[in-house]
């Protein structure tokens, strides 16, 4: 039944509800509000997605990529929990969950130059590390955490870029699912997530930062993305809790 509000019916006062607001076989309903911030939003469960953000042991373990620029990588490993459970909430609500991996072809041909030698990073990518070569698929360090791992069927995407968009199939999945609704979580908040948001807030999806299932190498960089994302009315998206969302989805 209703709980707190979030499965409420859209337009309750009016008389009954039609359509998609109805539930859907007894349980949960298709529309759903969101009560994220600024301003709740109208859920649309066939079109929602998961998309779950680099969650690579490059970025999240010692001797990775995130290591080698120089950041203390377990301030990122907190949100593990909660990144589960909204994993775990997507999957028993039936809902398709997409992973990325921030990742380059082992001769380096997307690697453009100009990434490879940025910064002053101890390794380079491309370079051997303890956990293989840096940022290369197939490598231990480019593939995800053990923690969050992907079922089989699940849509993986390798991306040479910190968007998600950029030389890869990503849009076409999107809409070969039919989504138009996005839920982000992932790392980094400020860098891969809020790029990939940025990019599919242009293209005309409705974005949602799950802001306890994304972290930052920087707190101050975490907690300036969650507020430029959600300010001037939502101008690139929404954000919302694990809890929330789980609520909305009916889990
Ligand atoms: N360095 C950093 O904060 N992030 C990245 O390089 N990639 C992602 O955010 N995935």
């Amino acid at each position: 039944g209703d709980v707190g509000g979030a499965l409420r019916l859209r337009g309750r006062g009016r008389a009954g509800g039609h359509g998609r607001d109805r539930p859907a076989h007894g349980g949960a309903r298709l529309m759903p509000i969101l009560q994220a911030e600024p301003f709740p939003l109208d859920l649309d469960l066939p079109a929602l997605g998961l998309v779950v953000i680099d969650m690579q042991r490059d970025f999240m373990e010692a001797g990775g990529f995130g290591a080698s620029l120089g950041n203390d990588v377990s301030l990122l490993r907190a949100i593990i929990p909660a990144t589960a459970r909204l994993i775990e909430g997507f999957r028993a609500a039936g809902l398709p969950v997409i992973h990325t991996r921030e990742c380059h072809r082992p001769d380096l041909s997307d690697l453009p130059p100009a990434k490879r030698n940025r910064g002053n990073p101890s390794l380079r990518i491309g370079d051997e590390g303890p956990m293989g070569r840096i940022l290369i698929a197939g490598e231990p360090g480019a593939d995800i955490i053990p923690e969050l791992y992907p079922l089989e069927g699940e849509t993986v995407i390798d991306k040479p870029g910190k968007g998600a968009f950029h030389a890869t199939a990503f849009g076409d999945v999107l809409k070969e699912k039919g989504l138009r609704q996005l839920v982000f979580a992932g790392v980094t908040t400020e860098v891969c997530v809020q790029t990939t948001m940025r990019e599919a807030n242009d293209r005309g999806y409705e974005c949602i930062l799950a802001v306890d299932a994304t972290e930052s190498y920087f707190p101050a960089f975490k907690q300036a993305a969650i507020e430029m994302i959600r300010a001037q009315g939502a101008i690139v998206g929404w954000t919302a809790t694990t809890d929330q969302l789980r609520e909305a989805i009916g889990v």
